[in-house]
């Protein structure tokens, strides 16, 4: 049977470390759905359909990837999409507390799904949505670290 992963997050905006992550989910799964979280506790910078489409656009060269967002828990989703696998990235040390207790969350919420992780790319260990909003807004270059369709939005939000 196809191996499918939910791959979750804010994608406030993808950056090159989202996409490595989805490259090389891409070895490992059949299928992978990117999944936006619609009602985050964060303020984001990007509308979900703004993120979806930004995604969609990164992510096009991949026909086993596909773009979605979701509502509630994420536990919810990966069940009704009937998924039993979370991909999730890895960065530096101050990820791992985060993303413990989201997998122990969701553990117990759903014993039978799985969380799998991938280790960051060492060039990528320190990219973040939120550096990348941060280098935008004060003009710096993001070239090296997003997609061309998400350096020009960002472009826009910040004239
Ligand atoms: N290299 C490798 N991995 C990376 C990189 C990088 N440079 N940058 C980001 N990543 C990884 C992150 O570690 C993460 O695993 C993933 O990519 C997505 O990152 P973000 O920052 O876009 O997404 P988050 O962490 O904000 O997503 C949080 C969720 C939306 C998954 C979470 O809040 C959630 O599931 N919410 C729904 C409500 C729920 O179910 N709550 C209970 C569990 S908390």
């Amino acid at each position: 049977s196809e191996k499918i992963a939910v791959y979750p997050g804010s994608f406030d905006p993808i950056t090159f470390g989202h996409l490595d992550i989805i490259r090389r989910g891409m070895t490992v799964f059949d299928k992978i759905i990117v999944a936006v979280l619609n009602n985050s506790r964060k303020d984001p910078l990007f509308t979900v359909d703004e993120r979806v489409d930004l995604l969609g656009q990164a992510t096009s060269a991949f026909p086993g990837v596909t773009v979605d967002s979701f509502d509630g828990l994420l536990m919810d989703y990966v069940r009704e999409k009937d998924v039993h696998i979370v991909l999730r990235g890895l960065r530096a040390i101050s990820d791992f507390e985060y993303e413990l207790q989201i997998a122990s969350i969701n553990k117990s919420l759903s014993p039978e799904i799985e969380t799998c992780f991938m280790m960051t790319s060492n060039k990528y260990s320190f990219l973040s949505s939120s550096m990348v909003k941060e280098v935008a807004k004060y003009g710096g270059p993001v070239h090296e670290l997003v997609p061309e369709p998400v350096e020009r939005a960002l472009k826009k939000k910040f004239v």
